[in-house]
């Protein structure tokens, strides 16, 4: 700790002058890396300082403009807000998520942001890492909301990544993108908003993957059919937060047989339900299987339904139980511990996570001890790390 040394001793023949003016009693301004080196830092270095000041980044990442006065700037993996709850069935309020989000992962680069399990520290993987803002989104016309979101996701994930893919670390040949489009994209990890917005981002996604396998997180199945979820009295309210992926999956973005639902534990219309989840492509894993497989049973059957192909992450944060994260529109007891999650994420090391999203945070039912807030900043440190790890690249198949 030789800065701390030194500023001791240069304390003590600071203070007999600085009696009369406190200023020079303070650490000086520049000690502190402010705002950014303080987020990248390393041993020997200051950082758990002021970590609730400033203008509120996720992880105090740097703002970047990305759909505005920015709009040529390059990154390798992006956080972009979607506040949109205008298709939930139950309590409104995941507009507010994505603020709510940036509040809870405040602390994550308190220390530096090392993660011991997976031994990386995805600030420092020589990854650019940038916060975008929202995507503007019309709180009065659900039709042009969706056309908002997948536009201004489509408008970042079709820039060239920042970093080239490199060289794989086995073989030592040069990586080739795995898009369908040939060509290198950055990623993106998008704050909801309901979950009904994973319909623009899966179309944006299929523009540069094509249909992609899913892992989908939540409670509940999300593939329901108008008719029994909402009714659909009308075309536009037959898209809602419990339909999107049977919308999905009719559009043809879903890879069939390949997609994956975890911590499932809802109440159905009847056993149908789970006949029209199987048509829309989805392998199932009920809540009540960590009791008998574990989490490591989890992991083997999401990473067999998967493979190496690319995956796009979707995750509700009512996965986990309402006891550690109550603040989400459709509560349902029974769920995953915030460490399950974590455990059961970090088990996904190594895929090919393109982009992904966590939804359905509605921040005004949270304790006043934010932990809804803070539990979805934590699960999407572990997707940043589990993406720091393994670029989006393969070798050349011979
Ligand atoms: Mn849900």
């Amino acid at each position: 700790m030789k800065h701390s040394t030194a500023f001791l001793i240069l304390s003590a023949f600071l203070v007999p002058i600085a009696a009369h003016d406190h200023h020079e009693d303070q650490m000086p301004l520049d000690y502190v890396k402010f705002p950014y080196q303080a987020i990248y830092p390393g041993d020997d270095d200051v950082t758990a300082d002021s970590i609730f000041s400033g203008i509120t980044t996720f992880a105090r990442l740097p703002w970047v403009q990305c759909l505005t006065k920015d709009k040529d700037d390059l990154f390798d993996v992006a956080f972009l807000g979607a506040p949109f709850d205008t298709g939930t069935s139950y309590r409104p309020g995941a507009r507010f998520g994505p603020a709510g989000i940036r509040a809870g992962s405040r602390r994550l680069t308190l220390y530096g942001g090392y993660n011991v399990p997976l031994q990386v520290n995805p600030f420092l993987s020589g990854l650019k890492v940038v916060d975008c803002g929202d995507i503007p989104v019309t709180p009065y016309d659900n039709k042009y909301a969706i056309k908002q979101i997948e536009n201004g996701h489509k408008q970042l994930l079709h820039r060239p990544a920042f970093s080239p893919l490199g060289n794989d670390s086995l073989t030592g040949q040069p990586l080739l993108p795995i898009s369908l489009d040939g060509k290198n994209h950055p990623r993106i990890i998008t704050l909801g908003g309901d979950h009904t917005i994973v319909l623009p981002l899966l179309r944006s996604i299929y523009s540069a993957y094509g249909a992609i396998s899913v892992i989908h997180f939540d409670s509940h199945l999300d593939t329901w059919k108008p008719s029994v979820f909402g009714g659909a009295p009308s075309e536009q309210a037959a898209i809602n937060h419990g339909t999107y992926f049977y919308w999905a999956s009719q559009e043809g973005l879903i890879r069939n047989g390949s997609s994956i639902h975890g911590a499932i534990r809802t109440t159905l219309s009847g056993p149908a339900d789970y006949t029209n989840d199987d048509e829309s492509g989805f392998q199932r894993i009920e809540a009540r299987e960590i009791d008998t497989i574990g989490t490591d049973g989890i992991i083997k059957k999401i990473r067999e339904t998967v493979g190496t192909r690319p995956v796009y992450l979707s995750i509700d944060i009512d996965s986990i139980d309402p006891a550690f994260a109550p603040a989400t529109g459709t509560p349902e007891t029974g769920g995953w511990s915030t460490r399950e999650l974590r455990t059961i994420l970090r088990g996904l090391d190594g895929l090919h996570i393109v982009s992904a999203d966590i939804v359905e945070v509605a921040p005004a039912y949270d304790t006043n001890a934010e932990l809804t807030t803070m539990a979805a900043a934590d699960v999407l440190f572990e997707v940043l790390s589990v993406m720091a790890k393994t670029p989006l690249g393969k070798v050349k198949e011979n």
